[in-house]
C-alpha cells in the first residue's frame, strides 16, 4: 500500500469507529427540525449531510479542515513566502486531515504525473460533440469518457467487500484528479487558441501545469492559477456540484461518474457559471453605455445600470449566496491578489466600483438575504486580465479545482459506507392538508 492511502487507512479505521459509535449510542438524538418553509426553500438551511473536508461559516466563510483561507496561507506548503498554497497540499489537507509537509507535496506531485496520461479515445470523444457545444459540455463529455478507467466499477462488479470500496475509489479520484487539467487545456487549446496541444511539464506543481498547458507560462501566471485552484476547492458538502457528486456517487456509480455529475450541476447559472455572467454582464453595461473598459464608467452610472438589472428582473452576478452573509473571503483573496499584482486595470477598477455600489443597492432592496460578493463576483476580472478572454471557459476552470474537493469527499462517503441517499417526498396535497390539520 502506498504512503498516502497507508495514511488514510489508519485514519479511517479510527473515523469508521467514531462512525458507528456515533450510530449505536445516539441514533435517534435530533440535529435539526424541517419546517415547510426549509422543505419549500431548496432545503436551506436543514443539516442534513456528512462532509468530512470543509466546513462554511457564514460570516468567516470556508474552512478546509478547520483552516481558514488566510489560516491555509501560513500552514500550507508553498515555494516562497510569495508563493500561493499548491494544490498537491490542498488535496492532501482535504483528504486525510493533516497538513502535509514539502516531501509530501513532492510525493502527491509526482504521483500526479505519473497518472496523467488520459486515454486516447477521451480526446475523441470531446472532438466528435458539434462545434456549438459549450466548454462544459465538452469537459464532462471528456469526464464521462475517461470513466472507461474506473477500477471501483470494475472490481466493484467481479465482487469487492464493501470495507474495501475506498480503495479503488481512491486510485480512481487520484486519477481523475491527475488527468483533469490536461483534458480542460485540451479543451481550450482546442476551442480557444490554434488547436495546439501542449504537453504537461513533468517537472511543475499540477495548477502551473493547468497554467502551462493553457499556454501560460509566467511566475505570476503559475501563481494566479495556483490561487484560483486553492481556492475554489470545496465549499462544504450543500452546494450543487458537491451534492450532486456526493448524491450520484451514493448509488455506487463510479467516481468519474459522479464528479462528470457534479460539473453538470455547476453548469448552471446559479452556481459556476455566475463566474461567466458577471463578465458577459459587466461587458452588456459597457455596451448600454457604448463606453470601451478604458473609457470607464462613473460610480454614478454604475449604480444606474444595477438598478436598471434589478428592475428588468435580473440578479445582479457574483452576488449574494444560499449560506455566506458577508463578503466571500474567497472574493478579498482576489482581491488582494490584484492589489499586489496588477496596476490600472479598467475591469478590475469596475468590479471594485461594484463592490462598493452593489451591497447598498441589494440591502436597499430588501430580498437578497446576503447583499454581499462570492467568489465569482471578482475572478473573472482576474483571468481576463492575465490574458483569458474567453470568459465561457471560466466554469470549467471553477470545475477542475472544485475535483480536489468532491474527489476527497467521495473517497470518505466509500470509506464510512455512507448508503444510498433516499430522502421522502410528499406532494403539494400533503403539505396543504398536513398544515391545515395543524
Ligand atoms: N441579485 C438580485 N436578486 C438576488 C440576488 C442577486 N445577486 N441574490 C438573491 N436575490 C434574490 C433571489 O433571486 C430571491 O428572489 P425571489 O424571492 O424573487 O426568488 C431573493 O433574493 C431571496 O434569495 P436568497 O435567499 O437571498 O438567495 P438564495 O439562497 O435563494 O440564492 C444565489 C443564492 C447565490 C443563487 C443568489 O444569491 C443569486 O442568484 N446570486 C446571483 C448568482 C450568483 O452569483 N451565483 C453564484 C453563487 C456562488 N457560486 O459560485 O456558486
Ligand atoms: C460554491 O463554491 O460551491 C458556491 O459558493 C455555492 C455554495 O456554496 O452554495
Amino acid at each position: 500500500m502506498d504512503y498516502i492511502k497507508q495514511r488514510l487507512f489508519e485514519k479511517g479505521s479510527l473515523m469508521r469507529a467514531q462512525l458507528q459509535d456515533l450510530l449505536k449510542e445516539s441514533r435517534d438524538l435530533i440535529v435539526d427540525e424541517v419546517t415547510i418553509g426549509n422543505v419549500l426553500g431548496g432545503m436551506r438551511g436543514v443539516t442534513s449531510l456528512l462532509t468530512v473536508t470543509s466546513k462554511l461559516d457564514q460570516y468567516e466563510g470556508i474552512r478546509y479542515r478547520g483552516f481558514s483561507l488566510p489560516e491555509l496561507y501560513k500552514v500550507l506548503p508553498r515555494y516562497n513566502t510569495e508563493g500561493e498554497p499548491l494544490a498537491e497540499g490542498v488535496f492532501y489537507l482535504l483528504l486525510t486531515g493533516e497538513v502535509p509537509t514539502m516531501e509530501e507535496v513532492e510525493y502527491m506531485r509526482k504521483d500526479w504525473v505519473q497518472r496523467s496520461e488520459v486515454p486516447e479515445h477521451v480526446f475523441r470523444a470531446i472532438d466528435a460533440l458539434p462545434k456549438t457545444s459549450k466548454p462544459m459540455t465538452r469537459f464532462s463529455t471528456g469526464i464521462l469518457a475517461a470513466a472507461t478507467q474506473s477500477q471501483f466499477q470494475k472490481q466493484h462488479r467481479v465482487g469487492l467487500r464493501k470495507e474495501d470500496y475506498w480503495d479503488s475509489t481512491y486510485e480512481d479520484v487520484m486519477n481523475m484528479i491527475a488527468q483533469l487539467p490536461v483534458i480542460a487545456s485540451y479543451i481550450y487549446r482546442k476551442e480557444f487558441c490554434d488547436g495546439e496541444v501542449i504537453a504537461l511539464d513533468p517537472n511543475l506543481d499540477w495548477s502551473a501545469n493547468f497554467a502551462h498547458m493553457m499556454g501560460f507560462n509566467s511566475e505570476e501566471e503559475f501563481k494566479l492559477f495556483r490561487m484560483y485552484m486553492f481556492i475554489h476547492a470545496d465549499h462544504e458538502g450543500g452546494n450543487v456540484s458537491a451534492h450532486t457528486a456526493h448524491l450520484v456517487g451514493s448509488a455506487l456509480s463510479n467516481p468519474f461518474y459522479s464528479y462528470a455529475a457534479g460539473m453538470i450541476g455547476l453548469a448552471g447559472p446559479l452556481h459556476g457559471y455566475a463566474n461567466q455572467e458577471v463578465i458577459r454582464w459587466i461587458k452588456s453595461m459597457y455596451k448600454h453605455y457604448n463606453r470601451t473598459f478604458e473609457e470607464g464608467l462613473s460610480e454614478e452610472e454604475i449604480h444606474d445600470f444595477v438598478e436598471k438589472t434589478l428592475d428588468d428582473g435580473n440578479v445582479i452576478p457574483g452576488y449574494g449566496h444560499a449560506v455566506l452573509r458577508a463578503t466571500d473571503p474567497r472574493f478579498i483573496t482576489q482581491k488582494d491578489f490584484a492589489d499586489k499584482y496588477v496596476q490600472n486595470d479598467p475591469l478590475i477598477h469596475t468590479v471594485n466600483i461594484l463592490y462598493k455600489v452593489v451591497p447598498a443597492v441589494l440591502q436597499e432592496r430588501g430580498k437578497a438575504k446576503n447583499p454581499w460578493p462570492n467568489v465569482d463576483a471578482f475572478s473573472g476580472s482576474l483571468l481576463l486580465h492575465y490574458g483569458i478572454k474567453d470568459y465561457i471557459f471560466y466554469t470549467v476552470m471553477f470545475g477542475v479545482s472544485r475535483a480536489l474537493g468532491v474527489g476527497a469527499q467521495l473517497i470518505w462517503d466509500r470509506f464510512l459506507s455512507l448508503p444510498i441517499e433516499r430522502p421522502n417526498s410528499q406532494t403539494l396535497d400533503w403539505f396543504t392538508e398536513y398544515a391545515n390539520s395543524e
